[in-house]
């Protein structure tokens, strides 16, 4: 190995222990390994009477190596072998914390006889949202620590808790200002010559005859909310061995717990999720483009877009020049920004001394000149090309000279706008979701002529206000809306063949999407999407959806007038159930000669997403998307796919692409020659891997 990822070094009386492993010190085999040595190390070195554990860099330990999950097994030495090492030893040892302590990081510290911290610091067991549970002791020592009760919340959520919480909780003896090394010398220096050291796993003072009935409870609890989730059942099982069994054989049943989590489907998924969400941050071919400083910004339409757009960047405290044609459209866009903020005051999520100071950075123009300042222009205006191409030959004519000029378009041709500019290497998509100020997707479309430090303002403008940035390429509908036609569409030709609305939404809710899609048209707007289709349908991309044209003829809007494919009573966003529409779909079925069927929830989940996933791979051959996990961090973010699916893409992955191509094949003979249902002709990314035997996309 080229350099120690872990080091030994005395300073005074006290022997300090450093995890040196960028950029997060995981526990690596190297890590593992080093920390065993440097302990040993510690115990030889007569000089040093208490030994303490901390982390170089930006944080302790941010938990086990999630990438040697991947490979083949844990190699030696086991992180419980260390841990018992620590807990051990005959001089105190004291994990010195800043950052965060998190996962084995926390297991780790756990071990040590003291925990010290510094007040900015956090720590949390969150291998739950992995799929996973606290393998290397956590769901043992800590429930000895603060008692079953407090441990169950912690370990089946995975929440991380600030510094000072955890010292009220007893899991820190001690939270203070300064460096980590200098709170924990001061505090070994407090401790008595003699000191029986206090060990978590010998500890029973916080186990209690109560502890039954919390672990009866909290299992009860997430039976009611998530019943599908795997991994929070399986935490309750591992603390509850902590109170049936003896440590050591509560440390077995707990790996075998987390072995257990570890082969299922949905740590896979999760644990594919994070890694995706970290490399959508990097683009590729953008050679070593910094991006372009942004202190304001200009945001041109104050409708509901444009203005959850510009409470985005207020709320990241930058200064944003609100632009629309008329002082009326102005006060109505301010007064909605208001009415969003004054509801988060009103659940206390929020000062009112933050909203006005957020307020307060929003500026009110109708003068495109007042746009001249910016450095980035985020255009909100309405979907038409006339309509964009006219704004930007405005923002041409009045933005400073390296101004990023970004289009929220959620479908048009950024080229065709960009061109209108006169500098299409400033432009970019910049696709917000709806509600903008909430969703936490942004789309960044690279045009033909971007420039790479253009493409870079997006992506990291786009972190800093809190959203995840995924680079897509320049289609139609791009990555995210693009897949979502033909899943919309599937929607509807399950209906015409006997599905009932309510049972299509309710087949994509059980399989874990947070809204089904004739509830999410309703909320995006039927008019609009008609609209969008209506162009498609012109330009020959696609074919006509026939009942939501049916619908759409008939005046239903969505939520906006309480008629789309549900009613809604005023004031009320509940779907219900429509006989109208139901009429109007009986009446279709009649007129096309259509018998309806029976249709299983299997059916109509596979048909909702693989038609997502054949699209999906259509994207990944044109490298609109640049990578598999690209597509399903757009989904997870954008549209309520459930994290522990993983995604699309990954769905298709675990399901095995060959089963997958199968019954894309099937569907596509169901449809026939129905010019509907054209977009199963099978992808032919899909039919060459699994023609090469490929389990993956990417
Ligand atoms: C566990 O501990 C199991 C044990 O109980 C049992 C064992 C038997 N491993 O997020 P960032 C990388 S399960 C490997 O952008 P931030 C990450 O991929 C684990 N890599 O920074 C990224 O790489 P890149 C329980 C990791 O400052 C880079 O570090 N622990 C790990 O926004 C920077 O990450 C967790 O679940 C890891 N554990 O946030 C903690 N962590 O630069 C998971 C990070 O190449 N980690 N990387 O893209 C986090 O929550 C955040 O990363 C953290 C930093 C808060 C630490």
């Amino acid at each position: 190995m080229d350099r120690r990822v872990v080091h030994y070094a005395r300073q005074g009386d006290v022997g300090v222990i450093t995890v040196d492993s960028p950029p997060v010190n995981a526990l690596s085999q190297a890590v593992r390994q080093g920390i065993g040595q440097a302990l040993a190390e510690g115990l030889a070195d007569a000089t040093a009477k208490a030994l303490v554990i901390l982390g170089a860099g930006r944080t302790f330990i941010a938990g086990a190596d999630i990438a040697e999950f991947l490979g083949s097994g844990l190699a030696e030495p086991d992180l419980n072998e260390i841990n018992a090492a620590i807990e051990s030893s005959p001089k105190p040892v004291i994990a010195a914390i800043h950052g965060t302590a998190l996962g084995g990081g926390l297991e780790v510290a756990l071990a040590c006889h003291y925990r010290v911290a510094t007040s900015e610091a956090q720590v949390g067991l969150p291998e739950v949202k992995l799929g996973l549970l606290p393998g290397a002791g956590g769901t043992q020592r800590l429930p000895r620590l603060v008692g079953v009760a407090k441990a169950l919340a912690l370990i089946t959520s995975g929440d991380f808790l600030a510094a000072t919480q955890a010292q009220a909780l007893g899991l820190l003896d001690h939270v203070g200002s300064g460096t980590p090394l200098e709170l924990a010398t001061a505090f070994a220096a407090s401790l008595p010559d003699t000191p029986p050291l206090p060990r978590a796993s010998l500890r029973t003072d916080r186990l209690g005859p109560g502890d039954a009935a919390a672990v009866a409870a909290a299992r009860q609890k997430l039976a009611d909310s998530t019943p599908w989730l795997h991994a929070p059942q399986r935490c309750i099982d591992a603390v509850e061995a902590a109170i049936t069994l003896p440590f050591s054989d509560g440390l077995a049943r707990e790996r075998a717990l987390f072995w257990d989590c570890m082969a299922h489907d949905q740590s896979k998924a999760l644990i594919h999720a994070f890694f995706a969400e970290r490399a959508a941050a990097k683009v590729a071919g953008l050679g070593d483009a910094k991006p372009r400083p942004v202190a304001q910004v200009g945001v041109i339409g104050s409708g509901t877009m444009g203005g959850g757009i510009a409470m985005c960047f207020a709320n990241a405290g930058i200064p944003v020049t609100l632009l629309d044609m008329d002082k009326a459209a102005l006060d109505r866009g301010i007064g909605i920004i208001a009415r969003n903020y004054a509801a988060t005051v009103a659940k206390g999520r929020l000062t009112q001394a933050a909203m006005d100071q957020r307020l307060s950075l929003i500026t009110q123009t109708t003068d495109y000149a007042d746009l001249s300042a910016a450095d980035l222009v985020v255009e909100a205006a309405y979907e038409d090309m006339a309509v964009k191409q006219a704004v930007f030959a405005r923002l041409g004519d009045v933005a400073k000279p390296g101004a990023v000029l970004a289009s929220n378009t959620s479908t048009l041709d950024i080229d065709a706008i960009a061109a209108a500019s006169g500098r299409p290497a400033d432009v970019v998509g910049m696709h917000f979701f709806s509600p903008a100020n909430v969703m936490k997707l942004l789309e960044v479309v690279r045009g033909r002529d971007s420039a790479a430090d253009a493409i870079q303002t997006a992506m990291a403008i786009g972190r800093k206000i809190g959203k995840v940035a995924v680079a897509v390429g320049n289609c139609d509908g791009f990555v995210g809306n693009r897949m979502l036609q033909y899943y919309a569409t599937e929607a509807q030709r399950l209906v015409i063949e006997g599905a009932s609305v309510a049972a299509v939404d309710q087949a994509a809710r059980r399989y874990g999407l947070a809204m089904g899609p004739f509830a999410m048209g309703d909320m995006a707007g039927l008019d609009v999407m008609q609209a969008i289709r209506d162009r498609r349908v012109a330009e020959g991309k696609i074919y006509g959806t026939a009942l939501s044209d049916l619908l759409t003829a008939d005046g239903r809007k969505g939520q906006k007038n309480g008629r789309g494919w549900y009613h809604y009573e005023p004031g009320d966003r509940t779907p219900r159930p429509d006989p109208a529409v139901a009429a109007m779909v009986d009446a279709y079925r009649q007129q096309h000669g259509i018998t309806p069927r029976a249709i299983g929830e299997e059916e109509i989940q596979k048909r909702l997403v693989y038609a997502l996933v054949n699209e999906g791979a259509r994207i990944l051959e044109e490298g609109m998307a640049q990578r598999p996990g690209d597509i399903d961090i757009v989904y997870l973010y954008g549209y309520g796919f459930p994290a522990w699916r993983g995604g699309p893409m990954k769905q298709a992955e675990l399901t095995g692409l060959a089963n997958v191509l199968a019954d894309i094949n099937r569907f596509a003979q169901m449809a026939g020659d129905d010019p509907t249902g054209a977009h199963w002709s099978p992808a032919p990314l899909l039919v060459r891997l699994v023609a090469e035997g490929r389990e993956r996309f990417g």
